[in-house]
């Protein structure tokens, strides 16, 4: 049995399947599973202009040209090794490939470990309104509710406000700050933060960032002087830095990734606003293309709406359509 086989027949009480997934990919799931099964509708065998079809569905998507080419190579090579031609189990094979595609690009990790009696540093970055700070609030959420004490660094002096918008977090989620002055250095945040957290015996810090389009060699220097002071006051710190990713933005998403692991190390991508998009493939050529695994996803605008990455949930949401289903 496939991989796809496997998750229907998983899936297949509906209590099962994670319903902020479900409903936070609708739009996606919309734009591609339901064409796909029209698709299957329309075609009785497959033939060329069946593969162009789905190549334009996967592209709607959002995966990107390369990776919808690519992948439809290799569903071709595939189905005919396998002697496949019924348009539904085509598309099964799709998924399958789709899975494995994103499994064999490296280490699949989500959450946080933590370093047992340390602090743990987490650094957010990623270009502005991507959703950095709403997202710091939710893992501080999911951490608090944890167990764990928690420390916000408000390192984004740049932008008016930042600081305030954190403070307010702070405070709606009984969560302890670190701020430093408007216009002040990031670098100095982090050192009075990691002080705290180190002191005061806090098993995780988050940084917050900003999100300035700057030139490279700027970021680079204003990041690297951030983990540089962590590191002094916390072994290896920064342990994570996760770049975060709007995928309203489509391919553009793929090139901030791009242009944010030349300038330094990312542990881990979250993906926002997912719910607000149809492009819900962005993950795909994220994953293809960087090796970095998606650990977060953000399905909504509640605290619960983000959610650690599940694959089988991910590809499920997205890709069984709605009148298979029966909903
Ligand atoms: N629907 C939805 N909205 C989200 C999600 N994540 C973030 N947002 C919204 O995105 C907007 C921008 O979020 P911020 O957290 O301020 O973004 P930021 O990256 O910190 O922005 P800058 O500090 O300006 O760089 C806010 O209105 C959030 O509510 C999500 O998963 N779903
Ligand atoms: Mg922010």
């Amino acid at each position: 049995m496939g991989f796809f086989a496997r998750l229907k027949e998983k899936f297949s009480k509906k209590e099962n399947v994670d319903k902020t997934y479900s409903t936070g990919l609708e739009k996606s799931r919309k734009n591609f599973a339901n064409k796909i099964s029209s698709l299957n509708k329309k075609y009785k065998k497959v033939n060329e202009e069946y593969f162009e079809e789905l190549e334009e569905v996967l592209i709607e998507a959002d995966v990107g040209i390369n990776f919808a080419l690519s992948t439809i190579e290799e569903l071709l090579d595939k189905s005919k090794r396998e002697r496949i031609s019924e348009p539904e189990e085509i598309s099964n094979l799709l998924v399958d490939i789709l899975f494995e595609n994103y499994m064999s690009k490296g280490e699949v990790i989500n959450d946080i470990s933590f370093k047992e009696g340390d602090v743990t540093v987490l650094l957010m970055v990623g270009v502005n309104g991507v959703g950095k700070t709403t997202t710091i609030a939710k893992l501080a959420h999911r951490y608090i509710n944890k167990g764990k004490k928690v420390l916000l660094a408000a390192a984004d002096t740049f932008r008016a406000g930042a600081k305030e918008q954190l403070v307010e977090w702070s405070k709606r989620l009984n969560c302890d700050i670190a701020t430093g002055l408007d216009n002040g250095d990031p670098s100095s945040v982090c050192y009075d933060a990691a002080k705290k957290a180190k002191n005061e015996h806090y098993d995780l810090l988050i940084v917050d960032t900003a999100g300035r389009l700057q030139n490279k060699a700027n970021l680079m220097a204003e990041l690297s002087k951030m983990k540089r002071v962590l590191s002094k006051e916390i072994e290896n710190a920064p342990h994570e830095t996760f770049l975060v990713i709007d995928a309203t933005t489509g391919q553009n998403g793929v090139i901030q990734a791009k242009a944010f692991n030349e300038v330094t190390s990312i542990t881990g991508v979250v993906i926002t606003k997912m719910d607000g998009t149809s492009k819900g493939g962005i993950i795909l050529p994220i994953r293809d293309e960087l090796n970095i695994p998606v650990r977060f996803i953000g399905l909504g605008e509640k605290m619960e709406d983000l959610k650690e990455f599940d694959l089988n949930s991910y590809l499920y949401s997205l890709c069984v359509s709605e009148d298979k289903d029966g909903d």
